[in-house]
């Protein structure tokens, strides 16, 4: 039986996916790429989940590129051809990026370990990155003579401001998650012990909360980042036409009028 890569389990309406190669510490081949692709997949298109939880198995969130993986791995062979890496960032990574960006519910980032190279990307690209007091963040890339990808190139500067990016790229040391909460590089550090029970609070209120509105907030924060403020006011008048006329904002309001919780159903 081929092992799974990719361990999915729901409660309620929140979906985790957990990378499962602990003796690699999590670190990506492209057979985890493609599993954890079709179960992000998965978790767009099934209308029960209200929000997605990535996390690790083991002591690691996750190592990044599998440095042993033939795909990317140079060949010493006498006369081999290099491998092209920016073929595997086409094929791997821009896809998962991508589809981060674009999923219709919020992910959240439960990083219960270290996180390295593309595995700290992975858990910066989520819409929140919670992560236990004994984890870690390196950008592990410069030490291999590359340069941050998973989106770490326009991640970095803005959570973090250029001259932290800068140093956090150039060094590769490791940040910790107190540090990497203080850099804005996350929504929140946690006690190790309290990690489960923080990401399932959380997860369930964002499953809770309008899907719609979580959304398009993902995005406007992701596309007010090229544009000038007229253009972003423009898109806020777009997206708020589009959710008002919405049934969540009609519930928000009743339940507001109405002193009560309110139960948003949009997805
Ligand atoms: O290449 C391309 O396609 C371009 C895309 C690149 C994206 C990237 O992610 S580049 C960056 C790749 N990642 C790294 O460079 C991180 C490498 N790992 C480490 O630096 C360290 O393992 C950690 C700092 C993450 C953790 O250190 P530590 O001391 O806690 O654990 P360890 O002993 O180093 O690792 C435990 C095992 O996991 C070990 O295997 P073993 O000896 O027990 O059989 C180690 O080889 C393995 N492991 C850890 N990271 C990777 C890995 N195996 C393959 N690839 C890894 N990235």
């Amino acid at each position: 039986m081929p092992e799974t890569l990719v361990l999915i389990s729901q409660t309620a309406s929140v979906r985790t996916l957990t990378l499962n190669r602990p003796a690699a510490l999590n670190s990506f081949t492209s057979a985890m790429h493609a599993e954890l692709l079709a179960a992000l997949d998965d978790a767009a298109n099934d209308a029960a989940v209200r929000c997605v939880v990535l996390t690790g198995a083991g002591r690691a969130f996750c190592a990044g590129q599998d440095l042993a993986d033939p795909l990317v791995a140079p060949d010493t062979a006498p006369g081999a051809q290099a491998k092209d890496l920016g073929r595997v960032i086409e094929l791997l990574y821009k896809p998962l990026v991508r589809r981060l960006h674009s999923m219709p519910v919020p992910v959240v980032a439960a990083v219960n370990g270290v996180a390295a190279g593309a595995g700290a990307n992975l858990a910066l690209n989520c819409d929140l990155a919670l992560a236990a007091r004994g984890a870690s963040f390196i950008q592990a890339f410069a030490k291999i003579g590359l340069i941050p990808d998973t989106g770490g190139t326009w991640l970095l500067p803005r959570l973090a401001g250029r001259a932290r990016a800068m140093g956090l790229a150039m060094l590769g040391d490791k940040l910790s998650a107190s540090d990497a909460e203080r850099f804005g590089l996350i929504w929140k550090c946690v006690e190790d012990a309290a990690l489960p029970d923080e990401v399932s609070a959380l997860a369930h209120r964002l499953a809770a909360m309008p899907t719609r509105a979580l959304v398009a907030t993902r995005k406007a924060f992701d596309t007010a980042q090229h544009l000038t403020l007229a253009e972003a006011l423009d898109e806020e008048a777009l997206s708020q036409s589009a959710l008002g006329f919405a049934h969540d904002y009609q519930e928000g309001v009743a339940a507001f009028g109405a002193k009560r919780a309110p139960q948003f159903t949009d997805r």
